[in-house]
C-alpha cells in the first residue's frame, strides 16, 4: 500500500531535539568545544523618550579592561550610517522616517541604541556601558494617539502633524448609505499595545574571514535572505561575501521580520573592523523597549442597517500608532482596513486611517498583524446591531454573509500585497452551522437562565475572520536525491518552531516515492538556498509548500527520464514508491532512486556502495553523445519557484462561554470552540498546535497584556513580572473543528494557518463577557478590575436599558 503523508498527523521530526536541549540557537555558536570566543557586545540605549544628543563621552568606559571598542554613529561608515531603509513603501506613507544602527543627534524612544560597546564578555561591556556619560535636551515626549494627533509636539521636527500616513479606500458611497439607512449607529473602539514576545529575543554572531573578506552571520531572524542583503548593502560588500544562517530560532511571531535590525548592522560592521568573532544576544528588559510593538489602534465606527440587520453602509476611521519610527510601512493598518470585513459584503464601505508618530518603540507586524484589531470593531458592530434590533447574533452574522456561490469574491479594494482583495474560496454559512453545534449556541440562554437563577454571570460570545494568507511575491526550493536514496530538501525561508523540516519533508515523500524518514529539510540558510522572502503573513505553507511540491515533481520527472532510458521503456511506464522505481504492474523490473543519482552524475565515480551497486545499470558510453545529454543537468535535483497570483483567505469562527465573578468580575473562560479553515492540511497535528499557541497568545492580548507607557514615554512593566502572559491555567482547552475548502490559487489546495488562532479572540471574548453582564464592552484588554470598574458604574442601567442603545 502506498503511504501517503500528506494530511496525516506525523509527528514534529524537530521536536525531540528541541525538546530534549539539543536545539543550537545563535547564543550557542561558537560555544562548543573547538568554537571560536566571540566578543561579546552591550549597548547603550537612551533613558528618554525624547532628546537632543548634545555630547557622548566615553573616556571612562574606555579604561574598563577587556573593552576592545567603542563605536558611536560617528564611526559608521557609508551606507551603515545612513537612516535604516524603508522596507514597504507605500504612497500612502507620505511621511516615512527610520532611525539609524546607532542614534544621530537625536533619540524617539527609550532604547533607542546610541553607543555600541565591544568586550570580552557581556559582564565587561555592561560595565564599560555605564560609565558612559550622554549629554542630553530633553524633548518633550508624545506618548499616546490623543497626544500625537493633538500636536502639541512633535516626535519628527519634519513632521508637524505626527502622521505618518493617510489612506482612504471606499467601495460605494458608504457615508451617504449610512445617512439613508433605517438604523444606524455611531461608537468608538480601541485595543491596546501588546507584542509578539518570543522566548528567545533577538540575536546576532558575525565571523569575518579575512583571507576571503566574507562575513558568515548568524541572526535569529524570520528573514534570513533579507538580511544577507542589507548587511551587504550597508557594509559594502558583494552579496556573494555575506552569508547568513538562522540556526534554530526560539519563536518570532513577527518581530523578527524586521530587516535589518540596527543590531544586524554593528555586530558584523564590529566583526569585520576586529577581525574576531563578535555576538550579541537581546535581554528582555532590551526586548521590552527596543523590539517593536504591535495592536495600539482607535476606531471610530459609523454604520447603517435594515431592519434584518444587513449592513447597507459602514464608515470606519482609525488611528494607529506607529511609534517612533516606520521602517515596516503601513502593513498593519492597511491589514485592518481591509481585512475588518472578514466573511462579510457591506453594500457600502469607506475606511480611513492615519498612522501617527508617537515617542514610543516602533510598531510592525505581530501575529495576526492588524487583523485582531479589525475584527473586533466589525464584530462588535454585528453584536451592537443584533442588540439594538433584539436579534440573535448569530442571525445578523448570517444576513451579512459572502455566499458559498459567490467566490471567488471581490471586496473591491486593495489588499496589503497591492493586489485587488478577492477571496477565492470559502463556506461561511456551512461554518457558522459547525461552531453553533460545538459550542450549543441554541442550547445556551436556558443554561444561562438557569446560571443567573443561582447568582452565577454566564456568557456566550462569537467571532468570525476571514485572512488572507501566503502572500508573494515568491518562494523556491531545492529537491536533490543523494546516492544512498536519502533526498536533501532546502528552502530559502525560515523556521521558527512551525515545524517546517517535517511538513516539507511530507510534501516531497509523497510528490517523490520516498519514505518520510529519508528527507532532511534545511531552512534559513542563505548557503543552501539564497533567494526567498521570509515566514511571515502565514506564507510558508502555501508558498514554500508549493514550491516544494514543483522542485520534487521536477526531479521525479527527471528520476523517470534517467531510469526509463536505464530499463529501456517509457517515463510514464514507471512509478517510485519507497524510493524504489519500478514498472507499473511489473515491480520486479526497478532500479533505487540512489542508483538514479549515481547514473545522474556523468562522472559516476564509484566512492559508495550505491555508486558500485549503479554499475549493473551503467550503459557503456556512447561514444557520439556528450556525457550530459543536451538539455539534462547532472544531479539528481530539481529546483523551482512559486510566485502566486494573489494571496489565499483562509477563514475561521471562534465562541467562548466566559463566567464572570459577580463580586470580584474574575472572567474564567469555561468552554472554547473553533472552526477553522485553512484549505487543505498538510498535517493536521501541526495545524492544531497552531491554532493552539495562536488563541493562547489571543487570550494574552484579550485580558492581560499592555505596554503601559507613562506620560514621559517609560514603559512600566517592561519585564515578565509585570507584563502578564496567560499561564496554561488561563488558556482554556479548545475544541476545535477542521472546515477544508480548498484554495484554487495553488497545486496544494493550502492557505495558511499559523496566525489565525490569535485572530478573533480579543472580539470573541468581548462578545461573550457582554453577553454575561449586559454591558458594553468598547476596549480590549480587559481585566477584572476594569470589569469592575465598568459594573460599578452601570449598576443604575439594566440590560435591556444597554440594548436599547443607553451608554452607561
Ligand atoms: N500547515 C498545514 N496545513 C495548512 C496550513 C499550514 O499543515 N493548510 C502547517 C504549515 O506547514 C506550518 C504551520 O502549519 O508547519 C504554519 O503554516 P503557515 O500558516 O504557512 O505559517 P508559516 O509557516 O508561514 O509561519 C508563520 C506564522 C506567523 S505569520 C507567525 S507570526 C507565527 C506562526 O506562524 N509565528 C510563530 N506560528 C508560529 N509558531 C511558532 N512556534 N513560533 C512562531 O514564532
Amino acid at each position: 500500500m502506498v503511504t501517503r503523508y500528506f494530511g496525516t498527523a506525523v509527528k514534529r521530526t524537530e521536536d525531540l531535539r528541541l525538546t530534549t536541549g539539543h536545539g543550537r540557537y545563535t547564543d550557542d555558536v561558537g560555544t562548543g568545544p573547538d568554537g571560536e570566543h566571540a566578543l561579546e557586545v552591550a549597548y547603550l540605549r537612551s533613558p528618554h523618550a525624547h532628546a537632543r544628543i548634545l555630547d557622548i563621552d566615553v573616556t571612562d568606559a574606555l579604561d574598563v579592561e577587556g573593552v576592545v571598542a567603542i563605536y558611536t554613529h560617528e564611526d559608521l561608515e557609508g551606507a551603515a550610517g545612513e537612516p535604516l531603509p524603508v522596507l514597504i513603501p507605500h504612497p500612502g506613507l507620505h511621511a516615512a522616517r527610520t532611525g539609524y544602527a546607532l542614534a544621530k543627534d537625536t533619540v524617539r524612544h527609550v532604547g533607542e541604541s546610541i553607543v555600541m560597546v565591544v568586550a570580552e564578555n557581556r559582564y565587561l561591556a555592561e560595565d564599560a556601558v555605564n560609565r558612559i556619560r550622554v549629554d542630553y535636551e530633553f524633548l518633550a515626549p508624545v506618548v499616546g494617539i490623543e497626544a500625537s494627533r493633538a500636536a502639541a509636539s512633535t516626535v519628527h521636527d519634519d513632521v508637524p502633524d505626527n502622521v505618518a500616513a493617510h489612506l482612504v479606500q471606499e467601495r460605494g458611497d458608504a457615508r451617504a448609505a449610512v445617512a439613508g439607512a433605517p438604523h444606524t449607529l455611531e461608537y468608538d473602539l480601541s485595543i491596546e499595545r501588546s507584542a509578539s514576545m518570543p522566548l528567545e529575543g533577538k540575536a546576532v554572531h558575525a565571523k569575518w574571514d579575512a583571507d576571503d573578506a566574507s562575513l558568515r552571520v548568524y541572526s535569529s531572524t524570520q528573514a534570513s535572505t533579507s538580511v544577507r542583503a542589507a548587511i551587504a548593502a550597508k557594509l559594502g560588500l558583494a552579496l556573494g561575501k555575506v552569508e547568513v544562517i538562522a540556526p534554530d530560532v526560539g519563536g518570532g511571531f513577527g518581530v523578527k521580520i524586521v530587516h535589518p535590525w540596527p543590531e544586524e548592522i554593528t555586530v558584523p560592521m564590529a566583526a569585520m573592523r576586529l577581525g574576531r568573532p563578535v555576538k550579541w544576544t537581546e535581554d528582555r528588559r532590551e526586548h521590552f523597549i527596543s523590539a517593536a510593538h504591535e495592536r495600539g489602534q482607535e476606531h471610530h465606527v459609523r454604520v447603517g442597517f435594515d431592519d434584518e440587520g444587513r449592513i447597507l453602509g459602514l464608515d470606519v476611521t482609525f488611528w494607529h500608532d506607529n511609534g517612533a519610527y516606520t521602517p515596516y510601512g503601513i502593513i498593519c493598518p492597511i491589514v485592518t482596513s481591509t481585512q475588518l470585513l472578514g466573511p462579510y459584503k457591506p453594500a457600502n464601505y469607506r475606511v480611513e486611517f492615519s498612522s501617527v508618530y508617537t515617542n514610543t518603540v516602533i510598531v510592525t507586524p505581530y501575529r495576526g498583524a492588524g487583523r485582531p484589531q479589525g475584527v473586533f470593531v466589525m464584530e462588535r458592530t454585528m453584536d451592537r446591531i443584533a442588540q439594538y434590533l433584539g436579534r440573535d447574533r448569530t442571525q445578523v452574522r448570517s444576513a451579512n454573509f459572502i455566499l458559498p456561490d459567490e467566490f471567488p469574491y471581490d471586496q473591491g479594494l486593495i489588499f496589503q500585497d497591492g493586489r485587488p482583495l478577492i477571496y477565492d474560496s470559502g463556506n461561511y454559512p456551512d461554518q457558522l452551522t459547525m461552531l453553533k453545534e460545538m459550542i450549543g449556541w441554541d442550547e445556551f440562554p436556558a443554561l444561562q437562565q438557569q446560571a443567573r437563577a443561582s447568582g452565577r454571570l454566564l456568557g456566550i460570545g462569537l467571532g468570525c475572520y476571514v485572512e488572507g494568507t501566503g502572500p508573494g511575491p515568491y518562494e523556491g526550493a531545492h529537491v536533490n536525491v543523494q546516492t544512498d536514496g536519502s533526498v536533501e530538501v532546502a528552502i530559502g525561508l525560515t523556521s521558527q518552531g512551525q515545524g517546517h523540516q517535517t511538513v516539507f519533508a511530507q510534501i516531497v515523500a509523497d510528490e517523490l516515492g520516498v519514505d518520510f524518514d529519508k528527507i532532511r529539510v534545511v531552512t534559513g540558510d542563505t548557503r543552501r538556498f539564497g533567494y526567498a522572502v521570509g515566514t511571515f503573513a502565514s506564507r510558508a505553507a502555501v508558498m514554500s509548500g508549493s514550491a516544494v511540491a514543483l522542485a520534487a515533481r521536477k526531479t521525479k520527472a527527471k528520476a523517470l527520464r534517467v531510469a526509463a532510458d536505464v530499463l529501456e521503456c517509457n517515463p510514464d511506464d514507471l512509478e517510485i514508491e519507497s524510493g524504489l522505481i519500478s514498472m507499473k504492474g511489473n515491480p520486479s523490473t526497478s532500479i533505487p532512486l540512489g542508483q538514479v543519482a549515481v547514473l545522474s552524475n556523468p562522472l559516476r565515480y564509484a566512492f559508495d556502495e550505491a555508486a558500485k551497486a549503479a554499475t549493473q545499470f551503467a550503459k557503456p558510453a556512447d561514444p557520439d553523445k556528450p556525457p550530459v545529454a543536451e538539455g539534462e543537468e547532472p544531479g539528481l535535483e530539481g529546483k523551482d519557484y512559486y510566485s502566486p497570483p494573489r494571496s489565499t483567505f483562509a477563514s475561521g469562527m471562534h465562541a467562548a462561554i466566559v463566567e464572570i465573578d459577580a463580586d470580584t468580575s474574575e472572567i474564567a473562560i469555561r468552554k472554547y470552540c473553533v472552526v477553522h479553515d485553512c484549505g487543505n492540511l498538510i498535517n493536521p497535528m501541526i495545524v492544531e498546535g497552531q491554532v493552539h499557541g495562536g488563541v493562547a497568545q489571543g487570550v494574552g492580548g484579550a485580558l492581560y497584556e499592555v505596554m503601559a507607557y507613562d506620560e514621559s514615554g517609560q514603559l512600566q512593566n517592561a519585564s515578565f513580572m509585570d507584563f502578564l502572559m496567560p499561564y496554561v491555567t488561563e488558556v482554556p482547552r479548545l475544541e476545535l473543528g477542521h472546515q477544508m475548502t480548498p484554495s484554487p490559487l495553488n497545486p496544494l489546495g493550502i492557505k495558511g494557518a499559523g496566525e489565525a488562532g490569535v485572530i478573533p479572540v480579543a472580539a470573541t471574548i468581548a462578545s461573550a463577557v457582554e453577553d454575561a453582564v449586559g454591558l458594553r464592552i468598547d476596549a480590549m484588554p480587559l481585566n477584572p478590575s476594569k470589569l469592575f470598574e465598568l459594573r460599578a458604574t452601570a449598576t443604575a442601567l439594566t440590560t435591556n436599558q444597554v440594548r436599547e442603545g443607553l451608554t452607561p
